[in-house]
């Protein structure tokens, strides 16, 4: 059954009694509490857009989006804890949504099963796109800090979820990482011995066909922030002080940066993204820093992992602390932070804490700008992606229980906005009016263009993120060459620069105004072995 958001708004009032009491709860929360079934795009331009951004109307969703992915068609696959916000916290009833952000159609997704046909719930699972554009997800819920130990497949071609075969743990918070030779590396999350949370500590990769355990480490925490260096090498920047590397090529455990290098000036920083802004360059923004009480900090730190011996450089702070935020790759390379508390804690959602204004950071000149503010506090549980159409969907936030007490109904958000960023609103918007579907590594390839000359072409990742994290957000700024309105680019060469999958494909404009993208994959849909990796 397809319906749209509006349709599906009336169901839910109509189903669920206590739905009135939670949109009054989201109005409490908001300074703007217009609801729009389809976001609106219609309004008169104003001057201050371009250099604040604007935001669309809230509407509303299904449910919490606490997991959302971009796909290779362009719609949004979500999903959040529980299908009944009255249920238990521990419910396994929790079905995925599509969105499609052109209509604003929404559409359930059959609930994954195991192979026994046993129903799961995706909620606090890691997710990674596969080469061939499925979205591979592992792990879940099944109590707080007590995982799961399956793994399924989402196939955006025919709306369906497969069950593959399990990992050797269950896992709860575990990361997905898109190695480039086609692989997901698994790692960390935590499952429950005799009561006893007691996080995974041996990696295990997936090659489309089967588990295989990497060596034992005991450094990853929960949801660890993972990137692929030029180099081949894992980077793990966080969210511990101290960050390490590991060879894909070498079955021998994750080595720390040595002595001060590996080590952030100030220290632990959970729930602070961290994002791979350019080939092999880190920024960590944010997060906690302070493990007794949970301080938000503002400050961002980079690293070259190209340098001779990369090392943590302190940049600029943040306008605002947060923790809780989002972290999303603009079209033009620039990044979005959104969302997130200032305030102690876990997630400190009381009056004037959580942060609604947003700002976006310059790689180039490492400056940060203030940017317009949403509505609704997107703080724990929330997510941010970027569109197709170079807009940015904020969504969720809600849905936990902190020390056994479940959070406020009113506190969570089955609703989202749309953002664009400023952008959209410095000059008209090049088209990409030809573009091919696949290409090589090191193709030349050409698309056909119209509207005003290309300054720029890049790439992102498709998004696919929860918990202030994409597990696998990355960028590729293109070589390209101009000649009549055709753009002739050149693909990365190797895959641990890009590795395979789709990415939404970009050109801009002189004034830096993005195009439309198309969704372009790159590498063979297959996973391979690499030699060294059979052998662990
Ligand atoms: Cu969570």
């Amino acid at each position: 059954m397809a319906f749209t958001t509006s349709r599906r708004s009336a169901l839910m009032l109509l189903m669920t009694p206590g739905l009135a009491l939670r949109y009054g709860g989201m109005a409490r929360a908001s300074t703007n509490n217009a609801i729009s079934p389809v976001p609106r795009r219609d309004r008169a331009e104003d001057p201050a857009w371009a250099h604040r951004g604007r935001w669309d109307p809230v509407f509303e969703l299904p449910n919490v989006a606490i997991h959302t992915s971009v796909l290779p068609n362009g719609k949004v696959l979500f999903w959040g804890r529980r299908d009944q916000p009255t249920g238990s916290m521990h419910e396994h009833e929790c079905t995925p949504y599509l969105w499609n952000p052109r209509t604003g159609e929404l559409t359930p997704t059959p609930q994954p099963k195991r192979a026994d046909g046993t129903k799961v719930n995706l909620f606090c699972s890691g997710h990674a796109f596969l080469p061939d554009g499925r979205l591979l997800v592992v792990g879940g819920h099944a109590t707080d800090g007590d995982g799961l130990d399956q793994t399924c497949v989402y196939d955006y071609r025919t709306n369906t979820w497969a069950a593959l075969p399990v990992m050797h743990e269950r896992l709860w918070y575990p990361t997905a990482t898109a190695l480039s030779d086609g692989t997901v590396l698994v790692s960390s999350g935590s499952y429950k011995d005799n009561g006893t949370v007691t996080f995974n500590d041996v990696p295990q990769i997936w090659d489309g066909r089967q588990w295989t355990p990497t060596a034992r480490f005991t450094g990853l925490p929960p949801y660890s922030r993972i990137h692929i260096a030029p180099s081949g090498q894992m980077f793990a920047s966080g969210s511990n002080a101290r960050t390490y590397t590991r060879n894909t090529n070498d079955p021998s455990a994750w080595t720390p940066l040595p002595g001060l290098q590996g080590l952030r000036r100030n220290g632990e920083r959970q729930y602070g993204p961290s994002v791979m802004y350019d080939s092999g360059k880190v920024v960590y923004i944010g997060g906690s820093n302070d493990g007794t009480n949970d301080v938000p900090t503002a400050a961002a730190g980079v690293l070259d992992l190209c340098a001779n011996r990369p090392t943590w450089r302190e940049i600029p702070s943040m306008h605002f602390s947060r923790r809780q935020h989002h972290a999303t790759t603009l079209a033009d390379g620039k990044v979005l932070v959104t969302g997130g508390t200032r305030g102690p804690g876990f997630n400190d959602l009381s009056p004037g804490k959580p942060v609604h204004v947003a700002e976006q950071w310059d790689p180039v000149t490492q400056e940060w700008e203030k940017l317009a503010a949403e509505d609704i506090d997107r703080c724990y549980h929330g997510t941010a992606v970027l569109l197709p159409d170079a807009t940015v969907l904020s969504a969720g936030g809600g849905e936990f229980a902190v020390d056994g007490k479940a959070n406020d109904l009113r506190d969570s958000h089955r609703n989202a906005q749309i953002f664009h960023p400023p952008y959209l609103f410095r000059g008209p918007r090049p088209a990409i009016t030809s573009a091919p579907g696949d290409v090589a590594y090191g193709d030349t390839f050409s698309l056909q263009t119209s509207g005003p000359d290309v300054g720029k072409v890049t790439w992102i990742r498709l998004p696919s993120v929860t918990h202030a994290s994409d597990q696998n957000q990355r960028i590729n700024i293109l070589k390209f060459g101009c000649d009549d309105g055709s753009v002739t680019i050149t693909a990365p060469e190797r895959p641990d620069i890009c590795p395979p999958g789709h990415y939404m494909l970009f050109v801009l404009s002189k004034a830096g105004v993005p195009s439309l993208a198309r969704i372009v994959r790159i590498g063979s849909s297959r996973p391979y072995r690499r030699a060294r990796e059979r052998q662990s």
